[in-house]
Order: C-alpha cells, then sequence, then structure tokens
C-alpha cells in the first residue's frame, strides 16, 4: 500500500484516523496541512472541495478517500493481521458505527463547534452545545459501566472517534465527578499506547489551541 495521509497533527478528526493507522501499524507518508497557507489549501481543495481533513490518498489504487469514519472503514480490510476496528458480524458492527456516530455528533461537533465560536469571536449562545455534550456524557457513562471499550469489550472504530472528542471536550466541559465510569473509560483510553503516539505528536502543536490552559498538566 502507498498512502498519503493529508492532516495536521493538533486537528482532532485527524487524531481519530492516526489512532485508527496506529493501531493497525499501517505505513503513511504524513503530509502536514497548514489551513492558513493558500498553497495547502489549495492542494487540498483540488482533493476534496469541502477542504477539509483527514484526507486519504491510497496511490495504488487511485483512490481519495475524505471523512474519518470512511478513512477507518477503508484501511480494515488492509491489515487483516490485526484485530479489525469494524467487527466481522454484522450486528457487533452496527453497534461500533452507532457508538462511532454518538461520539462524532454528540461530543466531537459541538465541541468542534464551541471552538469554532470563540475562534471567529462571534460570542454566540453555546449553552445548547453544551448541553448536548453533557447528556452525551451521561450516556457514555451508562454504556461503559459494563463494558471495556465503548461497543464491547474489544478496542474499536467507535474509541479512535471517542478519544479526541473526549479528550478536546474535556478541556470545555471537564467530565463530571460523580460519572465515574465515563471518567475510568477516558483514562483507558489516553493510556491505550496509540492514543497516546498521536497525543505526543499533538503536544508542540498545543499552544496553538485556544484552550490551551485547560488541558490537563499530565498531557503536556
Ligand atoms: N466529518 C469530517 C470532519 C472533518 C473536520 O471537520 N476536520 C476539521 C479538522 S479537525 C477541518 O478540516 N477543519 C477545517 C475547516 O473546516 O475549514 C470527518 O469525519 O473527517
Amino acid at each position: 500500500m502507498s498512502l498519503t495521509l493529508y492532516y495536521h497533527p493538533l486537528a482532532s478528526y485527524c487524531h481519530k484516523v492516526l489512532v485508527a493507522l496506529y493501531e493497525h501499524d499501517i505505513a503513511f507518508e504524513p503530509r502536514t496541512i497548514d489551513l492558513g497557507a493558500e498553497a495547502d489549501r489549495a492542494e487540498l481543495g483540488a482533493l476534496w472541495p469541502f477542504c477539509k481533513f483527514p484526507l486519504l490518498r491510497d496511490h495504488e489504487r487511485q483512490r481519495t478517500v475524505p471523512e474519518s469514519s470512511i478513512i477507518i472503514e477503508y484501511l480494515d480490510p488492509f491489515a487483516a493481521a490485526r484485530p479489525p476496528l469494524i467487527p466481522r458480524d454484522a450486528n457487533d458492527a452496527l453497534q461500533v458505527r452507532l457508538w462511532d456516530r454518538i461520539m462524532d455528533s454528540y461530543v466531537h461537533e459541538p465541541m468542534q463547534d464551541i471552538v469554532l465560536d470563540h475562534l471567529r469571536g462571534t460570542q454566540g449562545d453555546v449553552s445548547g452545545l453544551r448541553a448536548t455534550i453533557q447528556t452525551a456524557y451521561g450516556l457514555i457513562d451508562t454504556q461503559v459501566a459494563t463494558r471495556s471499550w465503548a461497543a464491547g469489550d474489544t478496542f474499536s472504530m467507535a474509541d479512535c472517534a471517542a478519544a479526541p472528542a473526549l479528550f478536546y471536550a474535556h478541556t470545555l466541559a471537564p467530565l463530571p465527578a460523580e460519572l465515574v465510569h465515563l471518567r475510568a473509560y477516558f483514562d483507558r483510553l489516553m493510556d491505550r499506547p496509540s492514543v497516546q503516539r498521536v497525543l505526543a505528536e499533538a503536544k508542540p502543536y498545543f499552544p496553538m489551541y485556544p484552550f490551551y490552559s485547560a488541558i490537563p498538566a499530565r498531557f503536556l
């Protein structure tokens, strides 16, 4: 396989795909994109008009693959030696896809919108976004009370989605002390070697993050 990943080491959706790549130990050429640089934007935009990353280019198969979940699904069959991130069983796979959606839609996206609101200086009412994150926290707490990982006892795509979503959401809405299962799950995620590697690579860029001061000291 000959792969290029268009990404940035600080970007949360890129973290999701990096966790999957490191879980599978798949080699790739990293292509860092600076969205503030015109030439980089033009390069990414020529491949994917929404100009968002992560974006994967498979040179061998001449395929351009956008969207973090789709990239993880695309790569999964190529890493047959490792446990799959999407189970072969259709019902188990559905649970993984459901929890991947929950992490993206109800933690990651509201978190991203709060950060964007801050960066744009729009000072909009983000209470609805915060409430969505709190609802998701409660739901995840119940889910992981009886499971090691988001969709069962095997690390999956849902956990790849959860790691960056919870890492950054935690800086905006700290995990409530009473949600002990969620907090234990967060610690398991942060201890996972693939996640630690992603966070170590992001570390030099953390000062660029607007809520840098809320990143727990153990990650700095
Ligand atoms: N649904 C997309 C979301 C990707 C996304 O929002 N990426 C952010 C970085 S974390 C981005 O490219 N932002 C730049 C922009 O929106 O201009 C996915 O799952 O890959």
